[in-house]
């Protein structure tokens, strides 16, 4: 636990999410501003910055998560997108590990 990271005090229970999905290693919550009909966040339980930070083991755990999540949220079959903003450029601003599991709609490409 890093003490002033946001979602290590999600994962402590001192900060309050809507859980999606837990297991071990791992804690899924509904994004608190969501950009699609399903926001969802798979993060490690352990503290990482950036998705390269991540040994394999638990980037599979991550990655097999948010698939579960899409099939949990009906949005497997139309499709779905998962993102990991890494770095300033990217936008991220939380700076523990999180991808965001997006779906519900069309979803643009490229980016902005
Ligand atoms: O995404 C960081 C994401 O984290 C962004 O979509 C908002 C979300 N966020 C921030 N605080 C919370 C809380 N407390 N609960 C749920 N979701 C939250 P990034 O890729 O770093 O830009």
């Amino acid at each position: 636990m890093t003490a002033d990271c946001l979602f290590c005090r999600i994962v402590a229970g001192e900060v309050p999410a809507r859980v999606a999905h837990e297991t071990d290693n791992v804690l899924a919550f509904h994004d608190i501003n969501p950009q699609a009909p399903t926001h969802v966040l798979v993060i490690p339980k352990e503290h990482f910055r950036a998705a390269g930070d991540m040994d394999p083991a638990t980037a599979g755990e991550v990655l097999q998560a948010a698939h579960q999540v899409a099939k949990a949220e009906g949005i497997d079959e139309d499709g779905y997108r998962l993102v990991f903003n890494t770095g300033r450029d990217a936008g991220q601003t939380v700076f523990h590990v999180h991808c965001h599991v997006l779906g519900g709609r069309p979803l643009a490409w490229p980016p902005g």
